[in-house]
């Protein structure tokens, strides 16, 4: 039986404990949208699996120019974007970690002051989310965003091709495809906001077509077994309303997606950041369908995460808001120890101030 401080391997990736730190947007990177030096000090303090986490998954990082959602979050696809990882990943390995990116594209939950030429967001729909983004100016309704053609979808799939192999080349361990939260994949995924009528819009099968393009495409760049995937059934982040059939949409792909044998599978349990009851679902029956390594997500307390894993209800245990104000959350996790409050004001933008600031537990113990 193991436990939540046991290695495990996940497909190509050895890591040294379930504890993992889940994906986390704090809005900090440089003109460019490029990783800094603050960036790669915060993960590599959160990095080494005696203290901290056998697994860091990035907080969710634009493929593209129009994969943007909000102000300062950092990309990956140029070299300068490149360049800032690498330190960011050097430092994490230096600790003898283990990091991934969680590659992402928000297709309508985006506004044009972060588009390119100040276009509109694109999306699988012309209907705005009823949400907001945080733009220079402060909170800003999402814009209007524009439906992707047929022929422009091979394109958007191409880069989440390309920006796999930059996180190669960047030093990290694999990715972690971002289908949930109702991003641009939950977009096409879920009846109540794909409107479509060609082949990505209409069907279960056609839904998921653009997910299993997209994973098929990083998968074939970079192996299955560097591959993880981040899915949210039934959260409403972003104005995603449920589906009509999650339970099968959703076992659906897992069936599609079992053949490209992923690292993980990542799934936000319940509303992300919120109630983790809010609709029915049976997970027990998508991990089934994937049959890949299950990382679960969603308010886990110590005791809950002990019980997931020695229980076998998961493999590993994400934690996000604790992973932000305790750097060594893995040390205090196995020694019980008491944890730092987290600054919610302190979240979302600036600098070290409520990022790199908050306490570990003193050296011996
Ligand atoms: C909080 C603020 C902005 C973005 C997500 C990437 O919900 C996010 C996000 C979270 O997946």
């Amino acid at each position: 039986m193991s436990t939540l401080f046991d290695p495990i391997r996940l497909g190509d990736i050895d890591v040294a404990t379930r504890i993992v730190m889940a994906p986390l947007t704090r809005n900090r990177a440089s003109a460019g949208q490029v990783p800094n030096a603050l960036m790669a000090q915060y993960y590599a303090q959160r990095a080494n699996p005696a203290t901290g986490a056998g697994l860091i998954v990035s907080e969710a990082t634009q493929i593209s120019p129009e994969g943007q959602g909000y102000l300062d979050t950092p990309g990956l696809f140029s070299s300068a974007q490149v360049a800032g990882w690498r330190r960011v990943t050097d430092a994490v390995h230096a600790e003898g970690g283990r990091i991934v990116v969680q590659l992402w594209h928000v297709g309508r939950i985006s506004h044009v002051s972060l588009q390119p030429g100040g276009q509109a967001p694109v999306s699988s729909t012309a209907t705005p989310a009823k949400t907001k983004t945080f733009i220079a100016e402060g909170f800003a309704d999402v814009s209007a965003p524009r439906a992707l053609r047929t022929e422009e979808i091979a394109g958007v799939v191409q880069q989440y091709r390309v920006a796999a192999e930059l996180a190669i080349e960047a030093g990290f361990d694999g990715v972690e495809v971002h289908a949930a939260n109702g991003y641009l994949i939950e977009q096409f995924l879920r009846d109540s906001i794909n409107d479509r009528t060609d082949a990505y819009g209409g069907s279960i099968e056609n839904r998921a077509r653009f997910l299993v393009e997209v994973m098929q495409a990083v998968t074939g760049a970079i192996g299955g077994g560097r591959t993880g995937l981040r899915l949210s059934p039934v959260t409403p982040a972003n104005d995603a309303g449920l589906d009509s059939h999650t339970q099968q949409l959703f076992e659906h792909v897992g069936r599609q997606l079992a053949p490209l044998k992923l690292a993980f599978v990542h799934v936000v349990e319940g509303a992300t950041g919120g109630p983790r009851d809010i609709a029915p679902f049976d997970y027990a029956a998508l991990r089934a369908a994937f049959g890949a390594p299950w990382m679960v997500n969603n308010g886990y307390t110590r005791q809950m995460a002990l019980d997931a894993v020695a229980g076998g209800t998961a493999d590993l245990v994400a934690f996000g808001r604790p992973f932000i104000s305790n750097p060594d959350l893995g040390r205090r996790l196995r020694e019980d120890a008491p944890m730092n409050e987290l600054r919610p004001a302190l979240l979302y933008g600036g600098g070290a101030e409520g990022y790199t600031d908050y306490p570990a537990l003193a050296a011996a113990g």
